[in-house]
Parts: structure tokens; sequence; C-alpha cells
């Protein structure tokens, strides 16, 4: 065989053929009617920004690795893609460059499925959808007003940022000190009527429901559940001590550690506590630092990193459980309103914030729970409160307790006792969770389906007006909503009574629009939302794949969609993803010019002299190479995915994604590494074109299993096993190791069968290079076509079944050794269990490391101990 005779595989021609041939095949169209076990993967949908990135090359890249595997086991596997197509980007592009929103977005999709197919991903393009569209809007707005009828939905006074200049409320992260992030205006808090979800009535079952979700990671669960924010804890009545203040008389407190109870030294009062509002009347300075609070914000970095701030309201509280003792009472910035009452007793001992706060108003610190191990004449607390375990002190009848008997203890005490014919304390369970505020003042989202009329109220849309369509002539000249500033689209008559009303100018926010795509990619041209019994038998999704900023508020609203979907009769499954995963980020090392400004990768230019690698511009400026960073537009770290195509192919990029770190882990992007991977794509070529030429060649001498075929055969059925586990769990990195392996020992035991061809090294050989095609198929699948065809297999590789590893040389019969120089390990041999002593010895002193310590001498002895170890002694 002449090696030369092997032309360079050219992804450049081969990759478009293969699309091309799977689309007019329609190879990966999904049939919701095939009798088959289903099984359906899902990665995240993209967002149309424009153009794909690295990380969903990665992201994409994995799925497609299982949607592929499963389709070899056998299964029917549905792996759709559409477009996350609603929200604000869309309309700044409209603001800044007069396009419609609507263009906009469909233009990127375009752009970004031409991306998408050149990877070659094996989806199902007939389900694809965008959320902007109005046949899926539209079935959107009829699960809102089943929402709505099944009592899901609520209309509710809700506090939110308002900026005064852009005329629209921001998101918590779009206030940046206390400013709106594009308008720079202060922005105010406002009270508006908004649409919420009742997620909250879900609260303990989405809880509970975690446990269940064994295939998910542990961090994504514990994100949830912390999210969730359970805390039991108790309300307690303070007395309010006689003043000339207010009437009230008593104060509603929460709190989740009644056990502190004699380390209080202060009350606190939200901004926004009706007691608040009632004091500031007559109080400037507590007006003027509720108006400053109101500008901070609400969010909850807003309220973690500004000092503990508080104004004394001039009112006292007695102490439930010290005779004659009282506590003042304040407003404080860190008391939220929407969160237990609203009020709190301070512990500054046993909690930072009101520690912090202690301080800085000179109120008394006392501990009330003793370290294990600490004197209780000398523990004291200095700038960190005490949160850990312990036992009580400085507590009268409580001291000596553990935390949970004196938690207890005061429960039943406070329960006993009652103020105004009410019990003092009563145990409540309390949860983070808010309701789900769903209103955004907005053109691009989807249209919630509701009239306002003055006499009727508020008037579903009804069915057969639905949809509720976005107008197509849209300004964005004035600040505001564009929805509401249009001259006619909101007037409307009212469906009850027929009278002038006006349609409901708020828009859905975008998260809605993906917490029930993955329900409509089962019957996406459906004229309901989805249909039940398709769905219910495709549902849960087998495995979902994303990013983890997604991981607590796009799956819990997924969640509680699956739970309101179920309850309006759309499904019947509680939990929407049986498997998640979270896959890594792509990174890169950053580049900076000497003026400090960030530069591109195309702009650096490289050389290496010994082991130091010098960066420079290309009119020789120097470069400083930083460290690997999140690819990002800002640190202009960033490879185009469309150039790497171009470059290298789709396969070497997938292969490059999925081979270097296992996939929850970032991956650093290199030069090094995409070379790497493509100089693999050509190995494997060469590796399959010279053996498929040697086995056209057809001797006729049978030959028998020599001791090389015999090792040929059990890395061929050993890899076979190992990669379709490592693939089933994830466990990409591992695959890819052994497809390596695999490949070495094929290209070793090419050269065997060459020298003498026989019939029986040949059928090895075939085996090998077909399981090789198949296995590293789901990852280089133009690749793994181009090869089948050329072992001359009728068919796709796509269509072909995984690969059966025979379980008669999967046995175990070789051993690892450590061999030793002077005692110290320097590597491994690996032998057969009953390899002879002579054997062993040649083996241990042909290792590289030993060969090199030995410098062409004879050891000065050499101990074999066989199945454990080999010791050379120099
Ligand atoms: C007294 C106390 C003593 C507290 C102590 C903590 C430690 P989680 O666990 O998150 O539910 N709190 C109650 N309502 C609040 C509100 N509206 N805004 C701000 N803080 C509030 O937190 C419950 C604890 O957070 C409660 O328990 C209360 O402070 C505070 F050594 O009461 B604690
Ligand atoms: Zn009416």
């Amino acid at each position: 065989m002449n090696a030369n005779s092997v032309e360079r595989y050219n992804p450049r021609d081969k990759e478009p053929h293969w699309q091309k041939i799977w689309d007019e095949r329609a190879t990966f169209v999904t049939k919701n009617d095939d009798p088959r076990e289903r099984y359906y993967v899902l990665e995240m949908f993209p967002y149309p920004s424009g153009r794909i990135h690295m990380g969903h090359v990665r992201n994409y890249a994995m799925g497609d690795v299982l949607a592929r595997y499963q389709r070899a086991l056998g299964k029917n596997v549905l792996h759709p893609m559409g477009w996350d197509a609603f929200g604000l980007p869309a309309e700044n592009a409209a603001k800044q460059s007069n396009v419609h929103p609507r263009d906009w977005t469909y233009q990127n999709i375009d752009t970004m499925r031409a991306q998408l197919k050149s990877m070659g991903l094996s989806l199902d393009w007939s389900r694809e959808f965008a959320t902007c569209d109005v046949d899926y809007y539209a079935q959107q707005q009829k699960l809102f007003l089943d929402f709505l009828a099944a009592d899901l939905v609520a209309r509710k006074k809700s506090k939110v940022n308002w900026d005064p200049v852009d005329e629209t409320v921001l998101a918590n992260e779009q206030v940046i000190d206390g400013r709106g992030w594009r308008s720079g205006a202060l922005v105010e808090q406002r009270e508006l009527n908004q649409w919420a979800f009742k997620i909250s009535d879900y609260a303990e079952e989405l809880l509970e429901a975690i446990d269940g979700l064994t295939d998910w990671p542990e961090k994504v669960r514990t994100m949830q559940r912390n999210w969730i924010g359970k805390s039991e804890g108790m309300r307690v009545l303070f007395e309010i001590a006689p003043n000339d203040l207010t009437d009230d008389e008593t104060l509603e407190i929460f709190t989740t550690r009644p056990d502190t109870l004699y380390g209080a030294s202060f009350m606190a009062l939200s901004p926004d506590h009706p007691l608040t509002a009632k004091l500031m009347a007559d109080n400037d300075a507590l007006a003027a630092f509720v108006a400053e609070c109101r500008r901070q914000g609400t969010s909850t970095e807003v309220i973690e990193k500004a000092d503990k701030r508080g104004v004394a309201t001039g009112i006292h509280v007695k102490h439930p459980l010290i005779k004659d003792a009282t506590l003042p009472v304040y407003v404080a910035n860190f008391v939220l309103m929407d969160y237990g009452t609203g009020a709190i007793f301070g512990c500054p001992g046993h909690d930072q914030r009101d520690l912090d706060f202690a301080r800085t108003y000179d109120l008394n610190v006392t501990p009330v729970v003793l370290p294990e191990g600490e004197d209780p004449e000398t523990f004291a607390i200095l700038d960190t409160a005490y949160t850990g375990p312990g036992t009580l002190f400085n507590s009268g009848p409580l001291d000596g307790m553990s935390i949970e008997d004196a938690k207890a203890q005061v429960a039943t005490t406070l329960e006993s006792r009652s103020i105004d014919g009410q019990p003092q304390g009563t145990r409540q369970t309390n949860y983070r969770l808010r309701d789900w505020g769903v209103s955004r003042q907005r053109y691009w989202g989807c249209p919630i389906p509701i009239i306002h009329c003055d006499t009727c109220g508020i008037v579903p849309v009804p069915a057969a007006q639905l949809p509720v369509e976005l107008p197509e002539e849209v300004s964005f000249a004035k600040p505001g909503n564009p929805l509401d500033h249009h001259p006619t689209w909101k007037h409307v008559d009212c469906p009850d009574c027929g009278r002038p009303a006006l349609r409901e100018t708020d828009t859905m926010d975008t998260f809605v629009d993906s917490s029930w795509y993955f329900a409509r990619f089962t019957a996406p041209q459906a004229s309901t939302p989805t249909i039940p019994d398709v769905a219910n038998a495709w549902l849960p999704v087998d495995q979902y794949i994303g990013g983890v900023e997604h991981a607590i508020l796009h799956l819990l609203y997924s969640r509680f969609f699956a739970r309101a979907m179920q309850k309006t009769g759309h499904l019947e499954v509680t939990e929407p993803f049986k498997g998640m995963f979270t896959q890594g980020m792509v990174t890169h090392e950053t580049y900076k010019s000497a003026d400090g400004d960030w530069l591109n990768p195309t702009e650096v230019h490289f050389t290496q002299s010994d082991n130091t690698r010098t960066a420079k511009t290309a009119d020789g400026d120097p470069v400083t190479i930083g460290s690997g960073e999140k690819m990002s537009k800002s640190k202009k770290n960033v490879v185009d995915p469309d150039d790497i195509v171009q470059t290298y192919g789709a396969d070497t990029a997938r292969w490059f994604m999925l081979s270097d770190s296992p996939p929850e882990r970032d991956v650093e992007w290199t030069e090094a590494g995409i070379e790497g991977a493509a100089r693999f794509t050509q190995r494997v070529w060469k590796l399959v074109a010279e053996s498929a030429a040697i086995i056209a060649t057809h001797p006729d001498n049978p030959g028998e299993n020599d001791a090389e075929t015999i090792d040929a055969l059990k890395a061929i059925h050993r890899a076979t096993d190992q990669i379709g586990k490592e693939i089933d769990g994830l466990r990409f990195n591992r695959a890819v190791a052994q497809i390596y392996e695999l490949t070495n020992a094929l290209q070793r035991y090419l050269a065997h069968a060459s020298k003498a061809p026989d019939m029986a090294r040949l059928a090895t050989l075939r085996t090998g290079v077909e399981y090789l095609v198949q296995l590293i198929a789901p990852m280089m699948p133009h690749l793994a076509e181009t090869c089948w065809a050329e072992l001359g297999k009728s068919g796709l590789v796509c269509d072909a079944p995984w690969p059966v590893a025979d379980p008669a040389y999967l046995a175990d019969d070789t051993v690892t050794l450590p061999v030793q120089v002077n005692g110290k390990k320097r590597g491994e041999i690996t032998v057969a269990k009953e390899a002879d002593k002579a054997d062993i010895e040649q083996q241990a002193l042909s290792l590289d490391v030993v060969a090199r310590m030995l410098e062409g001498k004879a050891p000065k002895k050499l101990i074999v101990v066989p199945n454990r170890i080999v010791n050379v002694v120099i």
C-alpha cells in the first residue's frame, strides 16, 4: 500500500454533501406514531441574537452526540430546534437602526439556522418554530386564559423599578446604582397592576419534587431549593408601649430564630410597612429616609450590599419574655415588605445584618448561643455574628438548651399566651419564592389577551377573537410602551357589553415563552397548545442540556408550567425534564495591546522559542497574554464558529469541543487544540481509506487468529463497550479518549495485517474500521459517512445500528504493573496475566523512561513480583 495514494479528507466538500443527503432523505424527521421506544433530547433553544457562538457549538454538539447515539440504539429520537425570539434586543435594534423588530429577528434566525445547519446536527427541522411566530404565541394566549380560568393567574399590585425617562419597568439587574441602565435616570419605585402566575401556590410541591430529580446535577437542585427558600419560623406579636405617635397596640414580626429572643436589642420595620407610613406623616427625617430607600431599589443584591441603616421611630415595644424590658423600634433599609410580616426583631449576636446595624447605632450585642468549647465568661461577638450551633446562655429559663429545644420552648410559651384574643406566637412556614410577575411594558412580546372595560372590569378575549396579534406598524420614537402609544390597536369594543374598551397593552415576560416550548415541539403545528396524548408520550424530556445561568428561573418556571398545564388538561406529566445537564463554558486566552485595548485572537501573532510563547500585533507591537476567560465580546476573546467551520470543518470543531475536558467543566479553546482535532480527522480518514484498499484485495489464504489479531479484537470490543457507556453517562471526553486508543490500536494492526494479508486478518481489520466509523459517527458525523461509503457499506452510517461488543473479548486477562526504578515509580506496563518473567523484564526495560535512565547499560538488579510490581535497580 502506498500511503500517498490516499487523498486528504476535505470537509469543505464532504460536509455540505452529507447535509444535503440527510436533508433530502428527511433522515432526522421524527414521526409521532413510530412505535419504537422514544427518546427526547433537547438543548436550550437559542435567542436569535445574530450569530451563534462557541457556547452554542458546545451545547449542540453534546446534544447531537446523544441524539445520534440513541438513534443508533434503535430509538425514535426527538431532537428539535427553535428560537426564543421575543425580547428587548429586537426593540433596541429597532430604535437604533430603524428596522422592524420582526424583520431583525427573522433575519437573525435565517443566519443562525444556516450556521446550525453547517454543524451537521441531527435536528428535526420540520418542527422548528420561533416563539414570535403568531402560531406559537396564539397558543400561549390560550394557555394564559386557561390558567386564568383555573385560578393560576392573579392581578396584583406590585412594586416595580420605574425608569421615568424611558417610561419603562426595569428588571432589578437593569438598575445600576439606583439609575436606569440605559437612560441613567434615577429609578423610582412604583406600584403597578401586574399580571402574575401563582407559582408560590406550588412552592411546597416544587420543593418536594426536587428530591425525585435524581438525574439533575446536585448543584442545580440546591440552587432550586435555595430559590424556593423554605423557612420554618414564627410570627410573634410584640406589645407596643403606650406613646403619642400611634394608636397601634401590637407589632407582628416573623422570625426563624425565636430561640434568640433573649438577645434581642431592637425592632425594625420595612420602609414600606403600614406603620412606617403612619409615622412618616409627623417625622421628616423618617420620610426622607424612606424616600431614599425607595430610590435604592429592591433587589436583594442592592440590599445586601448597602450599609445597614435606619431611623429610630421613637416607639418602643415590650419584650415578650423579659419583664419590664423594652426594645426601640427603627425603620431599617434591609427589611423587605414582601417577606414575612415586613418587620423583625434584631438579634445582633446571631445575625450579621443586625450586628452591622447595632454597631452603627450603638445597640446592645448580647450573645445567647454559646459555641461548643467556648467559655461563657469570655465569649464575645466582635464583627462577625455567630450563626452556628451551640447551647443557649444569657437566656434565663432557656439556658443550657439546644437551639432546637429553645425554639420549641419559646414557641410553646408564646402560643399559649394571648394578646387581644390572638395567640402571641404562631408557627409559620415561609417561602422566599414570590409569585411570578409576567407583565412587561414592551412591544416585542406575546400580548396578554385581556380587555379592560369600565363597566365589566377585566374581560378575557373570547376564543373566537384569538389570537391577539401584535400590530404591524409600530413606532419607537416615543419612550414607553409602543402598544400603548399605538393610535388604534388598544381601542376595541368590550366583548361582553359592546361599549368602547381598552386592550391590555402589556406583553408577557419572555420567560413565559420558554416555559412550555419543549411541550410544543411534540406537536408544533397543532391547533391547540398541545395534543395531550402526543405530549404525554414524549414527555418528560429525557435529557435537557443547557447553561447553568438558566438553572434557577427557567427551570423553575418550566416546572411550574408543567403543573399548570396539567391542571388545565394540556399535559399529564408533572416534571418536564427527567435528566438535566449543565455544560461548562468555552474560555479563551485574552490579549491586550500596549495601550490596554483588548485584541481579538485573529489580531495576534505568535512566535515560539524554547518554552516561551510570545505574542505580537501585525505591526510587531507587544501583546500581553492573559488567562483563559469566558469568551465574550467585551474582551474580544471570541472565536467565530463560522470561521472555524470554514477552515477546519464542523466535525473538527465538534470533536474539539467534546474532547478536551469533562462536559460540565469549562473548556479552553486553543489553536493547538483545534489543530490537533483537525489532524485526528485526517488520521481516521487515512486509516479507513488504507484499510478499505487492502480489504478490497480479497486474499484467498484463510489464515487464522494470531496474537495480534486477538489483541486487535479485544481493543475493538472493549472500546465499543466502553464508548457506549461513556456516551450514556455524558462523559464525552472519556469516549473521545477511548476512540483515540482504538485508532492507535487499529493503526498498529493495519501495519501488521498489510504485511501478510489473509482472510482472518482482513476480516478483523474490517470489523475494526467499521466499528471505529460507527463509534465516531455521533461526534464526527460527516467524516463517518464518508468513511462508511469508502468501506463500501450501503446506506448511511447514521442509520446503522450501534455496534455490539462481543463479551468474549471483554474479560480482562491482562494486568498493569507499576515499574519502579530505584524504588520510585516511573511508569507502567500492561502484560498478559500469565506472561513469563522474561517477557515482563523485556517490556519493563524497553519503557522509554527506563531505557533513558539506563543509558544503554544493564541494570544492577531486576526484580519481578508476578502480578504486582517490577523494580529496576540501577
Ligand atoms: C430574629 C433573628 C435572630 C433572625 C437571629 C435571624 C437570626 P430566612 O431564614 O431567610 O427566612 N427577616 C424576617 N423577615 C424579614 C424581612 N421582611 N426582611 C428582612 N429580614 C427579615 O430569614 C428569616 C430571618 O430573616 C428572620 O429571623 C428575621 O430575622 C429576618 F439570630 O429573626 B430573624
Ligand atoms: Zn363591558
